[in-house]
């Protein structure tokens, strides 16, 4: 079990040795990632206020142009990775082609890509209600020191070295695993330190909570609609209580708490759902196997799919274990 109190810094030191032929580079990565997540909160908090400062002109304090919160957010993690050098490339859910870093320096031995979605479920940010990033974390295939090419970024996500998430939420917390488990840090604003508040997180093995967008049910697959036919019956535990954010990491990081399961499933209007495979479902389903859940696009296992495409989508079953078998079992009628 792990030290409450530990702080993130503390606590990434303290477990480089997981791997044994460590640089210290996936250190230095994941404390970039912690900073720009203090900046982004930072911006998040204001987000209301910003409005009212930015009515005249749309022109900030600082006489900058005002930035919509999601390309700001992508700008602060881009910008923090690529000027401390530690990746060779970024892909980001904001930007249509990834980036190289360095590409020309023949010093750049960086090893790793960084996967992105800066700002999930950035329409909520209108209305104050949680937001989050997700981050990805893969070794890149081709030779260090060589300009990234598509390949490194087109990993099957068992290939993740880690993957984490910030909720923006009550309090703002950073979750993330290096596959040795998940563990769930929380920032005291006062000081701007993450402090480990939930360690060894783990769903429960099974829940009452489903998090579907039940406003499409026409459009969905039978199994899907049986699925949630089978949430409200009463019976046993059931039924069991909806509750949809309609912001990702937040009805995930609630439902690896409580116990429940996240559906987002392929229907007549998105032959493929919505949620990003490479931005959203890989990071997600990597935590979510490591603390004991489960995740799978109806049929099999997120982590095993070779994406074809950056930005494609995929349907997505995840949370408790035996909430998403259940799931399954509808969906293979
Ligand atoms: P985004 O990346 O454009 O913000 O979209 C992803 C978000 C998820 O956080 C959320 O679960 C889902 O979209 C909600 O979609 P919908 O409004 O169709 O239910
Ligand atoms: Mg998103």
């Amino acid at each position: 079990m792990e030290k409450r109190n530990t702080t993130l810094g503390e606590f990434i030191i303290e477990h480089e040795s997981y791997f044994p032929y460590s640089t210290g580079e996936l250190s230095k990565l994941i404390n970039a990632l912690r900073l720009a997540a203090k900046v982004v909160n930072y911006e998040v908090n204001k987000a209301g206020l910003v409005d009212i400062l930015g009515a005249a002109g749309d022109i900030n304090v600082q006489g900058e142009n005002q930035q919509k919160l999601d390309v700001l957010a992508n700008d602060k993690f881009i910008r923090t990775l690529s000027n401390r050098e530690i990746v060779c490339g970024i892909a980001s859910e904001e930007e249509e082609h990834f980036i190289t870093i360095n590409s020309n320096d023949k010093q750049n031995r960086n090893k790793y890509v960084v996967l992105i979605d800066p700002l999930d479920g950035s329409s909520n940010i209108d209305v104050n209600v949680s937001v989050g990033t997700i981050f990805s974390i893969y070794r890149r295939v081709t030779p260090v020191g060589t300009p990234v090419t598509m390949e490194d970024f087109l990993q099957p996500g068992k290939n993740q070295v880690a993957a984490g998430y910030i909720v923006y939420g009550t309090s703002t917390m950073l979750v993330y695993t290096t596959g040795h488990g998940v563990n769930g840090f929380t920032l005291n604003p006062a000081i701007g330190t993450f402090y480990l508040s939930h360690p060894d997180m783990e769903f429960p093995e099974t829940g009452n909570i489903y998090s579907v967008n039940e406003g499409n049910y026409i459009h969905f697959p039978q199994g899907v609609k049986s699925y949630i036919k089978y949430c409200q019956m009463e019976e046993g535990e059931r039924p069991y209580t909806s509750r949809y954010i309609g912001s990702l990491v937040s009805d995930f990081h609630r439902n690896m708490i409580k116990g429940g399961i996240y559906i987002y499933p392929k229907s007549s209007i998105a032959s493929n759902g919505k949620l990003r495979l490479l931005y959203e479902c890989n990071p997600m389903a990597l935590i979510a196997e490591q603390a004991n859940g489960k995740a799978s696009d109806g049929f099999g296992r997120i982590l095993d799919i070779q994406p074809k495409e950056l930005h494609e989508r995929v349907p997505f079953f995840c949370g408790s274990r035996k909430m998403v078998e259940k799931a399954e079992e509808f969906m293979r009628g």
